[in-house]
């Protein structure tokens, strides 16, 4: 695993943007963009990751940016692709889309889908701020159960859709879910996928202080928390072999998950949450949880041939 001394220097995530302070997107394109030595053509739909990059003429990220209207993200990128390998150009850029999770959950998923069954060659990286941050916070089909936003606003009442699983379930050949709190995980699964052809699929968590409410500085600690809890976890599936990575990894081999409540109570967004529904998530969790480790360990298995 790459140490985070030596991930690479050079920046195309330039100093100053337009994001919130202590927004968890920027951690994270630094990190996939590293990956990429900054050889790619990032597309785009509306976003908090296009408040970032700015307003035309000025970008704060120095790599081809191509706006797209929010449905047709993963055709973009496929006819991004396609046009690069006619010209004879494929090697010298990869096409990274990155969409929000309102974006990819909802608005995105059929472009998606068939960008998918096609196995187009593309990074799709859904960065997961929880919610339609850049409109004002509303709710997506990956806010979690409890959160109050602008149309939950007496907490979520559903549990978030499994994007991941709905991606490996296309037969994909690289799919990964990180947080950008963890940048060393992100680089290595980017690295990882650059390498592969065909659609790979990477799940970023990025923390929101806007509308997770918390204070701009907890940023990390929110993040490390979803880690530790178990809410978030730190994955790949490669051409059907699912491995803990980092963090979860060593947390599988303590089981020393920290409950989700040390989580919950940092946030505004899940003030006054009944005790009821903290333990409905807890139990949710670990549900999902207890699959994570059976996978592993069937992988690391038949790796061994144990
Ligand atoms: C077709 C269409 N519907 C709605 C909008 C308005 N809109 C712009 S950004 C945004 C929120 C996007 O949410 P998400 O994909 O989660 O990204 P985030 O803003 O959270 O980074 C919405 C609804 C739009 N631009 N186009
Ligand atoms: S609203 Fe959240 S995701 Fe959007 S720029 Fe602000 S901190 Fe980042
Ligand atoms: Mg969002």
């Amino acid at each position: 695993m790459t140490r985070i001394t030596e991930l690479p220097t050079d920046e195309v995530v330039l100093p100053g943007n337009r994001a919130c302070a202590g927004c968890g997107i920027g951690i994270g394109l630094r990190a996939v963009t590293k990956a990429l030595e900054g050889r790619l053509v990032l597309v785009n739909p509306a976003s908090c990751l296009t408040v970032l990059g700015g307003m035309f003429p000025t970008s704060s990220v120095a790599v081809p940016w191509v706006n797209v209207a929010f449905p047709s993200t993963a055709a973009a990128a496929a006819g991004l692709a396609a046009g690069l390998r006619a010209t004879g150009r494929a090697d010298e850029m990869t096409v990274l889309a990155m969409a929000g999770d309102g974006g990819t959950s909802d608005i995105g998923i059929q472009a998606l889908s068939g960008a998918a069954e096609r196995n187009d060659d593309f990074i799709y990286v859904c960065y997961d701020n929880e919610a339609y941050m850049n409109t004002g916070t509303q709710r997506s089909g990956l806010t979690p159960r409890g959160a109050r936003t602008t149309t939950t606003w007496t907490g979520k009442r559903e549990n978030p859709k499994d994007v991941p699983r709905i991606m490996e379930a296309h037969g994909i050949p690289y799919l990964a879910s990180t947080s950008a709190v963890f940048p060393t995980d992100v680089y290595d699964k980017v690295v990882k996928a650059r390498s592969i052809e065909g659609l790979r699929y990477i799940h970023m968590s990025t923390p929101c202080p806007s509308g997770w409410q918390f204070d701009p500085k907890d940023t990390v600690t929110i993040g490390q928390l979803a880690v530790e809890t178990g809410l978030v976890a730190l994955y790949e599936v490669e051409d059907g072999a699912f491995r803990l990575t980092g963090r979860s990894a060593s947390l599988a081999r303590s089981g020393k998950r920290k409950p989700v409540a040390d989580y919950i109570r940092m946030q505004g967004r899940f003030k006054g949450m009944a005790e009821e529904d903290i333990a409905a998530v807890q139990a949710w969790v670990d549900q999902r949880w207890a699959g994570y480790i059976a996978r592993h360990e069937a992988s690391a298995g038949e790796s061994t041939g144990a």
